[in-house]
């Protein structure tokens, strides 16, 4: 479930069960305190519930969802940008793709409410950051799943600090993968995959820069839907063994990690 707390409006993290993306009101540590000191007067907030529950009916019943409305919603409740990422627009879109898997929405009423989040995407603008980064996010080839990575160049940019870019298709040899780490001299390379399938691309992004920087400091980053058909063991995916594989519930905790390695000063490999 995804845990918000319901003094602040913030999301807290994903707890069991992982598969049920209904909202549960939490309280997040800062606002327990608050309560237990009596300056919090203890109301709860329930509108992150109907914000979320609205935009679900919406995009069930294959109505359009209103990216102006979503914005002007989150503001009104004081909801952050990650936050809106985090927890509801990724737990909506998991949620869209159960019930689509389950029969009970068609393939357009699906991709409309993904469509409806690529707009706000837009409408956001570009959450990256110009060359030189401490991360690059790509798609694997032939992974055409793009909303999970320009979440996430959101969130390693708000919440941990990390100068992060999103490029639309990642290098296609050696030649191309000197040719970025030239320009971006990131210490962090980060590849999404949805199907298995495109853990073969990563594996030889992998080969390829341990032929151009044997030994370099570039970490290999891998995540997105694959890891619920394959895990997050690297052998499973063919990767070395000090390839760090994000799992979808546990993102935060994941960035939290790379923080302190990706410090300003750490080195590059270009
Ligand atoms: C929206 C969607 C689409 C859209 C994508 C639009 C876009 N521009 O992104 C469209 C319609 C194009 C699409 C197409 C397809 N899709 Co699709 N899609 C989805 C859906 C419903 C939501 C995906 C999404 O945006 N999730 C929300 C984001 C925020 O979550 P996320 O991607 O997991 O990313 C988060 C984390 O995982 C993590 N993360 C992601 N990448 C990385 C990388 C790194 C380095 C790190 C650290 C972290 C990280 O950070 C993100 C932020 O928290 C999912 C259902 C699901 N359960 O995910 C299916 C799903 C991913 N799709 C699936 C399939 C099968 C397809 C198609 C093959 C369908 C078809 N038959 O045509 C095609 C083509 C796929 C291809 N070649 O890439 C399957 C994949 C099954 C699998 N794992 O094997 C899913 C799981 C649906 C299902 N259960 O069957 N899809
Ligand atoms: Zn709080």
């Amino acid at each position: 479930m995804i845990n918000w707390c319901c003094y602040c409006n913030t999301f807290i993290e994903q707890i069991e069960p992982l598969d049920d993306f209904r909202v549960s009101h939490g309280i997040c540590p800062k606002c327990a305190e608050g309560v237990m000191s009596g300056e919090i007067d203890g109301a709860v907030d329930e509108r992150v519930n109907d914000f979320y529950r609205d935009i679900f009916r919406l995009a069930k019943k294959g109505r359009e969802v209103e990216v102006s409305e979503v914005m002007a919603r989150a503001q009104e409740l004081d909801v952050q940008q990650s936050d809106l990422y985090l927890g509801i627009l990724q737990p909506l879109l998991w949620r869209i793709g159960q019930v689509f898997e389950a029969g009970r929405i068609t393939v357009e009423q699906e991709h409309l409410f993904s469509e409806s989040v690529q707009k706000l995407l837009v409408q956001f603008g570009e959450a990256g950051v110009s060359p030189p980064v401490q991360a690059v996010l790509f798609p694997a080839a032939g992974n055409t799943h793009t909303i999970g990575i320009n979440f996430l160049c959101r969130l390693l940019l708000d919440r941990v600090e990390i100068k992060t870019t999103v490029i639309d298709r990642g290098p296609n040899g050696p030649d191309e993968l000197s040719a970025l780490l030239s320009r971006y001299q990131p210490n962090m390379l980060g590849i999404s995959a949805a199907l298995p399938e495109h853990a073969a691309y990563i594996a030889d992004v992998a080969r390829w820069m341990e032929e151009l920087t044997p030994g370099g400091q570039c970490r290999l980053l891998a995540g997105g839907p694959a890891v619920a058909v394959l895990g997050t063991d690297p052998a499973a995916w063919g990767l070395p063994a000090d390839a760090e594989i994000c799992a979808p519930s546990g993102v935060l905790g994941f960035l939290q990690n790379l923080k302190g390695a990706a410090a300003p000063g750490a080195p590059n490999p270009a």
